[in-house]
């Protein structure tokens, strides 16, 4: 790296290591003594969330005011560089709302008390008030804030061996009076724990958001370079925890970043962030060479790819001189990779890193390698360890918490320790893609500890998964942490206001692990929320529970992966869907869990320390929490508690879902304690999470109920599901919807069940009697309107007082109309000639070429079938094709609508893109596995009826799928007989 920050300079910092306990880091702010003297009900302005913690409202009790004032009104800065620039200015905005006063700095202090920041190198008085060897050691990013008397006069120092310790120093100071520290005494060393601090954005250059809950990105790279405050803004909230380094793109990328127009957008942007200390990175996509530099491969061996990556990172440094490097995601879930070239992961890493090391860049070299299920916990570690001390020293292996996906429990991955000579990062998700969106408060500072300060035990005692990402265990160059952002353009940038605790306390661990989460919390509250004894109180208890009691609600002991399965939709891993999950968890009839022993399952337990191995192979030694996790075990496998494992399940279900009430009730009590928008905004999210909290409930209870039928102690309910999945109904008919009614209660019962349907639809309740512990089908009469349609609906049993739960999320499959055969035109239902076919319908397969005197078919290409065997028969099979295919309709005369069905049972669908005679007509959404739609077509067929040609298509190199066909003439009234 040639400038910006020099890269040795952290090493020789970082390389200190061990000497990070000896040097006193300061315990965090919140853990000093406190004056809570805020007066509670005061006028509150009204906020929109955009200052994060960086808000600097004035301090209101007096005499706390008058303290700060007299040691910190007079600024005086002697000059440096912009990165003190940027600290200066921080410290003026903050202290001059903070103090009610306007705060300037000054080069020359006067003869009262004065705050004084700079570096020996910037400023006498720095050189006066602070002993040089002092802040020799603490490299370029450590600094002190100090107390010091000279010369009679008092001064409150912000120093620092170098400019970024400067700009460090000065969020602390904030930090302090925006918590309310006494600063008297105050003394205080700190550096980071890591040099590495990195935030991850999983952005998408249409900015969309791979993972994304607080709306779209606000990286807009159609303005950019032109720039904006937001970005500022962005980079000093990064500054002030710390973070270092920012890869602005998906690890799921396009080569585009690096190349124009974005290199001219990129070093706008770096430009931004350099001023507060954040090096820029890219995603890279593995096959640029290809995509970009049209070469016909991207062999990591190849010369010429070698010389087309060595130009390409002389090209980007040319452009952007403090480049932080990339980051790779290759080989996982589809992306390309060395190994498709059969190279390894090291021949891959080590060629970008050979690119980028004259200039000091690093390769992060993301570890998550995701291609069967199967093999998900385990493929990392077989993948990476025997490629140990093969990987170039200016790359890092990035490891994610867990060994599968950010789950609400894991245990800690098995690769943490087992790679003594690879650098190692910790990969953390900040984002909540299966923690809760922004619709659940799952503050996650405490898993992320639990992770931390997990002991490997790979290196003897002590080897926690905390001192190996801090460098601390193997002497690594680089190492650290990696977080995956929650940052969107909602104007208070993460969606809801609390989550933004999470990115909060992912930057302050990053720079020191040894933070405890209740800590954390509390300072969070106080710099969000401001220090009103109540509000802290009431704030930092909420976060603090409230990922116990996400994983009560969802998945209680480790029962794992049970969301809506990989999509790419916003809804994506949010709700329940444990039907379609059994893949991860393991549960049938017999048994709840996924037994990973090496006795009797896949083996997974052995990547540990023999230590941890040990207790992990047995029910009884393992935690608890993770008993599902690493055990398969009957339902009556009886817990240290004495309740059997599914006793325990349905109590943490209710219970769970009961705090989220609990939640919403304890944050009411803070109106008029927090200003009005935010107050408000934070109850409709607590309202939201309530809602789907019992939906979790009733999903989970009545599921484990069906696998186990053995009944909850303590509760009986009856629930009903409808499987619209299963049935294709016919427009304008009587049809018999099956409805499933379970009777989880000790005795049976007489059960009446009402179906919610559209308007105009018909339906009668129907009743049933449902013995005890069983579940009965009936048969429920519903009329859909004639047209081709999709319906979401459920049912409704009642019986008596008894608790009926929510079945919504299992009826998540809208149930698909067709019209009758008989009222078509055309009633074409495609799929392979081997699948079944709906009444009366005709089959469209790829057999179906057009000739003469057929009433439709195929021209030029055929498309391919396939029968996934889930769905009705409409639904569960389809014609496909990655290439525009032409369907040709013989049409009757006059007006008519063509009706085309497209989805995909299993996963998610591209738009389906129709064009009649060349123009495009319609087009549907990229949809959701096991979500479908219909595609409405008018056409005409003129004074005698013509022959139409549609042609279907999908985006580039994908594919497009077609479940139906159906055509229905314009309702003209029918001739009299
Ligand atoms: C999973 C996400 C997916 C990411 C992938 C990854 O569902 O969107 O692309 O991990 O980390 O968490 O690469």
């Amino acid at each position: 790296m040639s400038s910006g920050i020099p890269r040795r300079s952290i090493l020789s910092a970082a390389a200190l290591g061990s000497a990070v306990g000896s040097l006193s880091l300061s315990a965090p702010a919140s853990a000093q003594p406190v004056l809570d003297t805020e007066p509670s009900a005061a006028t509150l302005p009204a906020e929109d969330g955009y200052d994060l913690w960086l808000r600097y409202r004035q301090v209101e009790d007096t005499g706390q005011l008058k303290r700060y004032r007299a040691a910190l009104e007079s600024l005086v800065w002697q000059g440096g560089g912009p990165l003190q620039r940027s600290a200066v200015d921080e410290l003026a905005r903050g202290l001059t709302g903070l103090l009610g006063t306007r705060v300037m700095p000054r080069a020359k202090s006067g003869s009262r008390a004065a705050l004084v920041v700079g570096t020996p190198t910037s400023s006498a008085l720095i050189r006066e008030l602070v002993p040089a060897a002092d802040l020799a050691e603490l490299g370029d990013e450590g600094y002190v804030v100090r107390r010091v008397t000279w010369r009679g006069r008092n001064f409150t120092v912000v120093a620092a061996h170098a400019d970024r310790g400067v700009l460090y120093g000065a969020f602390h100071l904030l930090r302090l009076v925006q918590t309310r520290r006494p600063l008297e005494h105050v003394d205080l060393t700190e550096r980071p724990a890591a040099p590495l601090r990195v935030a991850n954005h999983w952005d998408n250059k249409d900015g969309s958001i791979e993972r994304g809950y607080a709306g779209r990105s606000f990286f807009d790279w159609e303005k950019l370079p032109q720039l904006d405050n937001r970005y500022t803004d962005y980079a000093r909230v990064m500054a002030s925890l710390g973070i270092n380094g920012a890869v602005i793109n998906n690890v799921n990328t396009p080569a585009d970043y690096l190349a124009e127009p974005f290199l001219t957008k990129l070093a706008a942007l770096a430009g931004v962030l350099r001023r507060y200390g954040v090096a820029l990175y890219v995603t890279a996509n593995f096959a640029a060479p290809i995509d970009l530099g049209g070469l016909n491969t991207a062999d990591p061996l190849d010369p010429g790819v070698r010389s087309w990556w060595t130009k390409k990172a002389e090209e980007i440094y040319g452009r952007i001189e403090d480049f932080g490097g990339f980051l790779v995601k290759a080989n996982s879930e589809g992306r390309p990779g060395p190994l498709d070239y059969g190279r390894t992961h090291a021949d891959g890493a080590n060629l970008l890193a050979g690119a980028l090391r004259p200039y000091g860049g690093i390769v992060m070299w993301r570890a998550f390698v995701h291609d069967s299920d199967e093999k998900w916990d385990r493929q990392a570690y077989l993948d990476f360890t025997p490629l140990d001390g093969k990987f170039a020293d200016n790359t890092v292996v990035q490891i994610k918490n867990g060994p599968i996906d950010f789950q609400v429990r894991e245990p800690a991955h098995p690769l943490f320790a087992s790679l003594p000579h690879t650098n190692s990062v910790i990969e953390l998700q900040v984002t909540q893609e299966y923690t809760g969106h922004a619709a659940h408060l799952c503050y996650l500072v405490p898993q992320w500890k639990e992770v931390l300060d997990f002991d490997t035990l790979k290196a003897g005692e002590g080897s926690t998964v905390a001192r190996v990402v801090t460098g601390r265990v193997h002497p690594y160059s680089h190492f650290g942490f990696a977080g995956v952002m929650n940052f969107g353009d909602a104007r208070n940038w993460t969606g809801s206001h609390l989550a933004a605790a999470n990115t909060h306390g992912y930057g302050r661990l990053s720079w020191n692990p040894d933070l405890s989460a209740q800590d954390l919390a509390t300072e969070w509250t106080r710099m969000t929320f401001g220090n009103d004894p109540d509000v802290v109180k009431t704030v930092t208890a909420l976060l603090r529970d409230s990922w116990r009691t996400y994983e009560d609600y969802t998945s209680p002991l480790g029962t794992g992966y049970l969301t809506h399965p990989p999509d790419g939709s916003v809804t994506g891993h949010l709700d329940p869907s444990p039907t379609t999950t059994t893949q991860f968890h393991k549960s049938n009839r017999e048994g709840i869990g996924y037994d990973r022993t090496a006795a009797t399952g896949n083996g997974y337990t052995k990547l540990y320390a023999p230590a941890i191995r040990d207790a992990y192979e047995s029910p009884a030694n393992c935690p608890e929490e993770l008993l599902l996790f690493l055990h398969h075990v009957p339902y009556t496998h009886v817990l240290d508690n004495g309740k059997t494992v599914i006793q325990h399940i349905y109590d943490t279900h209710f219970s769970g879902a009961a705090r989220v009430a609990d939640m919403r009730t304890d944050w009411e009590g803070l109106r008029r304690r927090v200003d009005h928008r935010r107050f408000t905004e934070v109850r409709r999210q607590f309202g939201e999470q309530n809602t789907r909290a019992a939906q979790w409930r009733d999903t989970l209870v009545a599921y484990w109920f069906e696998l186990s039928r053995i009944r909850d102690e303590r509760r009986g309910w009856l629930q009903a599901i409808v499987a619209p999945a299963d049935t294709a109904l016919l427009g304008g008919e009587r049809n018999e919807l099956p409805v499933q009614v379970v009777n989880a209660t000790g005795s049976g019962l007489r059960a009446v069940t009402t179906l919610d349907v559209p308007e105009g639809w018909r339906s009668e309740e129907a009743t049933c009697y449902v013995a005890s512990r069983e579940g009965e089908t009936v048969k429920m009469p519903v009329v859909p309107p004639p047209t081709p349609a999709l319906a979401t609906l459920h049912a409704r049993p009642r019986s008596g007082a008894v608790q009926v739960l929510d079945s919504s999320l299992r009826s998540l499959a809208r149930a698909v109309v067709v019209p009758p055969a008989a009222r078509c035109v055309h009633a074409l239902d495609a799929g392979p000639d081997s699948a079944p076919v709906l009444k009366d319908y005709t089959r469209l397969s790829p057999a179906g070429v057009w000739h003469e005197g057929a009433a439709f078919g195929w021209v030029g290409n055929s498309p391919a079938a396939t029968d996934t065997g889930l769905f009705d028969v409409v639904r569960r099979d389809y014609v496909r094709s990655g290439a525009p295919t032409v369907l040709r309709l013989k049409l009757p005369a006059g007006r008519c609508t063509a009706h085309l069905l497209t989805g995909d049972p299993n996963t998610f669908n591209r738009p389906l893109i129709v064009r009649v005679d060349g123009t495009e007509t319609a087009r549907s959404e990229q949809l959701d596995g096991r979500e479908f739609t219909w595609l409405r077509i008018p056409l005409d067929g003129g004074s005698s009826g013509r022959e139409v040609d549609l042609e279907l298509s999908t985006e580039k190199d994908k594919t497009w799928h077609l479940s139906a066909c159906v055509v229905l003439a314009e309702d003209t009234p029918r001739p009299a007989r």
